[in-house]
């Protein structure tokens, strides 16, 4: 997407300062070196625990973890380089941009932002060293949209918190050395940063996934999970604090998933120009060109959405429902492309050789997490008519 890629029609790199091409370069060699490798073999076979750890070291020695907050061993980027280098994870894998957005945007921002300065200097700079792994468990098995709904709960015995309660669908839930646990309380909706030795604290890992299986993804068991009262997030009160750390992730999605459809896009053009059908290359039929054409045109345009989305967030200008829209447009799109990729691939678009077809399943729980589609239509409509009308 920049002045480098033949996808450039645009030449969106006119957009980036050297500081932030740099850093899209330098991720994108990272992407190739650690992860392009190894990543056929990952989905295939499932991603362990140790290769979790051992990516996020890996990420961490290159500023990655937590790279556009402050402080803390924190790199402290503006949020178009963290943007632009989900991109290039995500050029990757989902499951790798996965990773950094849980790690960075959800559980160290949790931190960050509602922490206490002791919670801060426990936790954070290990986390951005990518020494110690965070989870972040909002979703329950009957709430995933209404978190509302949640029945996971707190309550206090003398001056500590006692926590029951099962979070589901939880990235790096059995990795993690720390959980930020969403919980009910008599005060509301409170955040918790669980040790994940504390007693009674489990995490089954989810089995048979079909899609982002290069990412751990695990359920939270809290049985009487006794934490003492340092452990609560003292700025966060109700649901507005796990939903303004949803939005930093997001945020990196609307940038992310642009590099799974810009993988599959210059997988596939590079494919029909040596394929041959009908004793021509496949890249010279105009229905194969009408394809191209138009996947370039929604790449072209979600990376102008993501730049100004970008931009606005560097300005403190940006909005929810801004974020909405942006994941909303750019993950359905990246879908469509891999979706479309895969078609000109024929039946090798079905196999781990290529990257597409992994790309496309693992758009399907891109489209799902951080807030289905249907979640930011809502919010989008919400925007548009004044009318809430989730429930
Ligand atoms: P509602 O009554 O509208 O709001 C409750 C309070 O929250 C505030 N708020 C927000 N604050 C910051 N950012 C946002 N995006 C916010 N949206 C709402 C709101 O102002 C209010 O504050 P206050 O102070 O007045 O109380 O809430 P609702 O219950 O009607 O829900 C609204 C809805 C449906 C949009 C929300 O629940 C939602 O976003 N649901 C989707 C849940 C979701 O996205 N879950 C994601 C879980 S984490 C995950 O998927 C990680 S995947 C990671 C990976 O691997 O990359
Ligand atoms: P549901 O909420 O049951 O939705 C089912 C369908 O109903 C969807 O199509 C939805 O859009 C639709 N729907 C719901 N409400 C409405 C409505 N009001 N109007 C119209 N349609 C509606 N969660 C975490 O907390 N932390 C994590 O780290 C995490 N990682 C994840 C990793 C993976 C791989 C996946 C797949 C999920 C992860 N999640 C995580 C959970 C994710 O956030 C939820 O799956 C998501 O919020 C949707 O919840 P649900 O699956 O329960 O679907």
């Amino acid at each position: 997407m920049t002045g480098t890629s033949p996808l450039d029609l645009l030449a969106t790199g006119h957009l980036l300062d050297d500081e932030e091409t740099a850093i899209q370069q330098t991720v994108r060699r990272f992407v190739a070196d650690h992860v392009r490798p190894h990543v056929a073999d990952w989905y295939e076979h499932g991603s362990e625990e140790d290769t979790v750890r051992s990516l996020a070291r890996e990420a961490g020695k290159l500023g990655l973890l937590g790279m556009h907050l402050t402080g803390y061993g924190c790199a402290g980027t503006n949020a178009v380089s963290y943007g632009l280098a989900c991109m290039e994870l995500e050029a990757g894998d989902s499951g790798v941009r996965s990773l950094v957005s849980v790690q960075g945007s959800l559980a160290m921002f949790a931190i960050w932002w509602f922490g206490s300065e002791e919670q801060k200097q426990r936790w954070l700079p290990g986390m951005a060293a990518g020494e110690l792994i965070g989870c972040f468990g909002l979703t329950e098995p009957d709430f995933g949209s209404n978190p509302a709904g949640m029945r996971t709960r707190a309550r206090r015995d003398g001056t500590d918190w006692v926590i029951d309660g099962t979070k589901m669908w939880i990235t790096n839930g059995s990795v993690a050395d720390v959980a930020i646990v969403w919980a009910q309380t008599d005060d509301g909706v409170r955040g918790f940063a669980v040790p994940t030795d504390t007693p009674g604290f489990s995490a089954p890992k989810i089995t048979g996934k079909l899609s982002l299986r290069a990412s751990v993804t695990s359920e939270l068991v809290l049985e009487s999970v006794r934490v003492p009262a340092e452990a609560i997030l003292p700025e966060a009160t109700g649901l507005r604090g796990p939903l303004s750390c949803l939005n930093e992730a997001r945020f990196g999605i609307v940038f992310g998933a642009l590099g799974a459809a810009r993988d599959c896009l210059e997988t596939t053009l590079e494919y029909a120009a040596s394929r041959e059908v009908f004793d021509r290359p496949l890249s010279s039929f105009q229905l194969t060109q009408a394809k191209f054409a138009d996947m370039a045109l929604e790449l072209q345009k979600g990376f102008l959405l993501a730049m100004h989305l970008g931009r606005l967030k560097d300005d403190g200008a940006l909005g929810p429902q801004q974020v909405s829209l942006g994941k909303l447009n750019n993950v359905r799109e990246a879908l469509a492309i891999a979706r479309e990729c895969r078609t000109v691939l024929g039946a090798s678009g079905i196999t781990l050789e290529y990257p597409v077809l992994r790309h496309a399943n693992n758009l399907e729980s891109v489209l799902t997490y951080e807030g289905t589609s249907e979640i930011h239509q809502l919010v989008v409509g919400q925007a548009l008519t004044g009318h809430a009308a989730f429930g």
